[in-house]
């Protein structure tokens, strides 16, 4: 070894370290993604064999969705033993081997812990039914006594986020609270068995070769011990009030845990990393979770709520940017997850906010596939030249719109039932991905999927795509490429410049000669004088159509 390499130790060190700044990351929703073993769900095997697709995309890393041994009532976020997986998707030694193979490709692995609750069917959760009131046992859960004068009404107002009561009363008499399904008890966070015992899975993963972990319901965790009502009209609800010092989304208590998890991730060589499913009220609430002894990251959903409007797509980059800055945190821009409607349907929606609101909605109303796709492959070039990291969710590089005709009696969300069938929920997102043209599920596996895809998917299937210089894969692949190659890109690329401030054309200029130009207007505009190295839609001789984005390298001085 030279004195060279001993110097340059602590900086390759840092290096190795930093590596999430200005990742992009794939999320695998694994069910959806391929299945190897032709029983309608995806698996690891199915990821182990596109392996070589994901390198050949360019992505960073990859986070995989709950893979634990489930009972699948809210599609894996209910976890019924946090050391395993579940057996339709794999087992231990597949997972290893999965690990190992993606670090072999030059991915990292991200896995989702969910820490808010656990399955019904958790053993610590059946001990909990089996024992009194007042046990050690119901303690790592929030039982209560009822109210009303037999104790027969819930112990307060709060509602699950999937529709209906947030309590269930169990044999004996007392509730228990269930934020999401009746299937996903609360754990207590403030038993300090219920902090051990998560400390304690998240080494398991990490010393398995994990190199972190996103945050489920990040937000959460921490009730207050006097669980108040909430006391809120129907009215108050529907406008999404805000409610300061809220019983239990964003208390500050949470932020203590996220310390103590950082410090577990740091105690590894290179340190392990956070991404926080984090939906709080602003940006600079979301930056309280990243200052440098909590979390490393957590997903932008600003970016996500944002409405198709270059003022408003440069204004809410700017806030996001600066709140993140001002904690020296990099942000994690973010278009679509299994959670919401996918962008390019959103995005051919009208744009308009919804009333009575202060928070942009997600749009309503009729879809137009065609207008949405033109916009997604602009908004993907926004995201990426933007300082940060990004996540990508499978199919988005496919331009998969949502499915929103799937029938009523395939749809599994929980919050189709517990909406008393008012609410489709998130099964539209979550198609299985189409890898051929054709086969019984377009090359997702041997068999139909868990949903059913739309024939036109034949169309979107990555063979398709393949070799298509105008798919919207090549665009991502390029994009991708590009943005490796260019020093301006990335977190740590050339600063930011804002340039001009106009309605519906936005520009960004990255260090020096990099400029990326939205068009979100109806008409064609000017681009500045450079090399165009990529553009979303085709120009119109010199101009930027609507709906599109470029990225030029400019004209030097
Ligand atoms: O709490 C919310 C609003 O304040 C919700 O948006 C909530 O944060 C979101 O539903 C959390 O999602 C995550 O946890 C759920 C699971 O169903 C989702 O798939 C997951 O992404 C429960 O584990």
């Amino acid at each position: 070894m030279t004195s060279a390499d001993l110097t340059d130790e602590p900086v390759a060190r840092q290096q190795a370290a930093d590596w999430y700044r200005s990742a992009v990351t794939y999320q695998l929703y694994i069910r959806s993604f391929a299945d190897s073993d032709g029983d309608g769900l995806g698996d690891i095997g199915g990821i182990r064999s596109r392996l070589p697709y994901l390198a050949s995309l360019g992505v960073d890393a990859i986070w995989i969705n709950p893979w634990y041994p489930s009972p699948q009532a809210d599609a894996g976020y209910d976890v019924a033993d946090y050391r395993n997986i579940h057996a339709p998707f794999g087992d231990l030694q597949q997972a290893r081997a999965l690990i190992e193979e993606a670090h072999a490709a030059g991915l990292k692995v991200l896995l989702d812990v969910v820490p808010n609750h656990t399955s019904d069917e958790h053993p610590w959760f059946t001990a909990a039914l089996a024992s009194p009131p007042g046990s050690p046992e119901r303690d790592r859960f929030v039982f209560r006594p009822g109210s009303g004068p037999d104790g027969d009404e819930p112990p307060n107002d709060w509602q699950s986020v999937f529709g209906g009561p947030a309590w269930h009363r169990v044999e004996g008499g007392e509730w228990y609270l269930h934020l999401f399904d009746v299937k996903q008890p609360d754990l207590n966070w403030d038993n300090p068995e219920v902090r051990a015992e998560f400390e304690s899975v998240l080494r398991f993963w990490f010393d398995l070769g994990a190199d972190g972990f996103r945050i489920d319901v990040a937000h959460g965790l921490i009730k207050d011990p006097a669980l108040p009502s909430l006391n809120l009209s129907q009215q108050q609800i529907l406008a999404r009030v805000k409610v300061p010092d809220h019983p239990y989304w964003d208390r500050p208590g949470v932020l203590d845990v996220w310390q103590e998890w950082r410090a577990v991730g740091d105690s590894y060589d290179p340190p392990k990393v956070f991404v926080a499913e984090a939906w709080v009220e602003s940006s600079a609430r979301l930056a309280e979770y990243l200052r440098p002894e909590r979390l490393h990251t957590a997903f932008d959903f600003e970016l996500m709520r944002a409405r198709w409007h270059a003022k408003e797509l440069r204004e809410t980059a700017r806030i996001s940017l600066e709140a993140h800055d001002s904690v020296g945190a990099p942000v994690m821009w973010t278009l679509s997850n299994h959670d919401v409607t996918r962008h390019v349907t959103r995005l051919g929606r009208p744009q308009q906010r919804t009333s009575g609101s202060n928070a942009p909605e997600f749009p309503q109303g009729e879809t137009d596939v065609a207008l949405g796709t033109r916009r997604a492959r602009a908004a993907i070039l926004y995201a990426l030249a933007l300082p940060g990291g990004v996540y990508l969710y499978q199919g988005e590089e496919l331009g998969l719109p949502e499915v929103e005709d799937l029938p009523e009696e395939v749809l599994q969300d929980p919050t189709w039932e517990r909406s008393g069938h008012t609410e489709r929920g998130r099964d539209g997102c979550r198609v299985p991905l189409p890898w051929q043209r054709g086969g019984p599920s377009l090359g997702f596996g041997d068999a139909l999927g868990w949903l059913p895809q739309p024939a036109s998917w034949g169309e979107l299937s990555v063979e398709a795509q393949e070799g298509d210089p105008g798919s919207m894969l090549a665009l991502y692949r390029e994009a991708l490429r590009l943005r490796r190659e260019l020093p301006q890109l990335g977190h740590d690329g050339g600063p930011l410049v804002w340039t001009g401030e106009e309605d519906q054309v936005l520009g960004l200029a990255r260090g020096n000669g990099f400029v990326c130009v939205l068009n979100t207007g109806a008409v064609a505009v000017p681009l500045p004088p450079g090399r165009v190295v990529l553009s979303s839609s085709p120009l119109e001789g010199e101009l930027l159509p609507p709906d599109a984005a470029a990225w030029i390298l400019v004209d030097q001085d």
